[in-house]
């Protein structure tokens, strides 16, 4: 099996990340964007494979929670395609001609760690509580989006903590910072996690229809639609509010309410055999599932603009 095919610790993708880049020098960049509560770098890798003035630009990231080890694995995944399909495959190179592409691999990397030393199915950073002994923070609770409403804890022994106020993680406040300081070139939100094979779009924290409700619903669908045929594997889609659970302070709504209209979640395999342990023989198909939705809903994208 090769490198993208296998799971790998966090020094292992710190290495990649430099290594890519090193390889790479004219068409990738690492752009450091903060750090995690135990010091760890945020790395986010910037894929630019052309200079067209006025490039569009979209944001994916992987690993918010530490046990969704595929969900790092698409981001290696992708990069790994774009770089070697460009120019070869003509859907990424589209996309690539037209957008410039931030990944964020690991959101994470505290947690991630901590998956592999001591507790697989750790979900929260690893931030130490001023009020109670119990670690941790439910990053995806930690967004400014109707923040610790609804499908959110206060309690910080709870596996959905929100913290102690809206971007109080090092981790979110980064990428938050980022994308406001970015946000008008990036037309594109992307998070990725596990799992239950589901594409979803905002509201998670209230059930209103978003603006654009009924574009991203066709979006998401025609991405479902792609899976199936080609994959032969179903993912529900909707808005996440009702597709999966009402949940206040994700990254998907805040970025919407930030002014990015296409905001996705995808919760990647499976559907629950496996779980969080999804063993890495899936890794090609789960990836390539999430590449097929990225990508037709990037290229319907491109066409309306
Ligand atoms: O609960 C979550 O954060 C996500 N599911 S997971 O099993 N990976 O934890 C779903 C996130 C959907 N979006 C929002 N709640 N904003
Ligand atoms: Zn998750």
């Amino acid at each position: 099996t090769t490198f993208y095919e296998r799971y790998h610790t966090l020094d292992d993708i710190y290495f990649w990340l430099n290594r890519t880049q090193q390889d790479n020098p004219s068409t990738v960049k690492l752009i450091l964007i903060g750090s995690s509560s135990e010091k760890q770098p945020l790395y986010v890798l910037k894929l630019s494979l052309n200079d067209r003035p006025n490039k569009k630009a979209m944001w994916i990231d992987c690993g918010i929670h530490a046990r969704e080890w595929i969900s790092t694995a698409f981001c290696l995944w992708f990069v790994r395609h774009s770089l070697l399909f460009y120019s070869q495959n003509p859907d990424i190179t589209h996309i690539l001609d037209n957008m410039d592409v931030y990944i964020l691999p690991v959101m994470n990397p505290d947690g991630y760690k901590y998956t592999w030393t001591t507790n697989r199915m750790w979900r929260k950073n690893r931030a130490v509580s001023k009020s109670s002994s119990c670690i941790g923070v439910d990053l995806n609770r930690n967004f400014d989006a109707e923040w610790c409403t609804v499908g959110a804890s206060d309690d910080p022994c709870s596996e959905i903590y929100c913290g102690t106020f809206p971007e109080s993680e090092p981790e979110s406040q980064a990428v938050a910072k980022f994308l406001r300081r970015h946000k008008d070139s990036v037309q594109l939100y992307f998070s990725v996690h596990s799992y239950s094979q589901m594409l979803l779009f905002p509201y998670s924290c209230t059930l209103d229809e978003a603006d654009n409700h009924n574009e991203l619903l066709e979006l998401a669908q025609h991405a479902a639609q792609k899976i199936r045929r080609f994959y032969r594997n179903t993912y529900k889609y909707g808005a996440g509010a009702k597709t999966i659970y009402l949940a206040s302070g994700g990254s998907d709504d805040w970025a919407y309410n930030l002014g990015i209209k296409y905001s996705f979640t995808f919760e990647l395999q499976d559907s629950g055999r496996y779980g969080f342990l999804l063993p890495p023989s899936y890794i090609p198909q789960a990836c390539n599932e999430a590449l097929t939705a990225l990508k037709t809903i990037t290229l319907k994208v491109i066409e309306k603009t």
